[in-house]
């Protein structure tokens, strides 16, 4: 299987510097910054800097060291939002979406943290 990552895409043009985004954070491998469209009072994606497609594609295929660095920056991100449910926040979501039936927007890879309201049960 391979997957093909499209380098006009929306965030591949965010990291690129062709158009700005409200950054939260940034690591040596990714970048954290707002959505534009927010569906919670905090609602922060958080992508790699390699050019990956699906959250799939980046577990199959990204170094150990870009992977460490992803999941270090989600949990940053979580815990500069103050959400963490352990450390006296009132919890989050992340969830990433992908291909038609994810109904993913944008093909690079990136995952949603959504906290600040009550969520709602996803699952039944
Ligand atoms: P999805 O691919 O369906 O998981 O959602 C893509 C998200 O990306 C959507 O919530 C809106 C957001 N988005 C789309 N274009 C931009 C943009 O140019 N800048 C920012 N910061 N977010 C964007």
């Amino acid at each position: 299987m391979s997957y093909a990552y499209d380098t006009n895409n929306i965030f591949a043009k965010i990291l690129r510097g062709e158009i700005p985004c409200n950054k939260v954070l940034e690591t040596e491998h990714s970048l954290a910054f707002h959505d534009v469209r927010p569906q919670a009072p905090h609602h922060i994606l958080v992508i790699p800097k390699g050019p990956y497609v699906t959250f799939d594609h980046f577990a199959l295929e990204a170094s150990d060291a870009e992977r460490a660095d992803y999941v270090a920056a989600i949990g940053q991100v979580c815990k500069d939002l103050g959400v963490q449910p352990g450390e006296g926040g009132n919890g989050y979501r992340v969830i990433s979406n992908a291909g038609n039936d994810g109904v993913q927007e944008v093909p690079h890879l990136h995952v949603h943290i959504m906290a600040g309201r009550m969520l709602g049960r996803m699952l039944e």
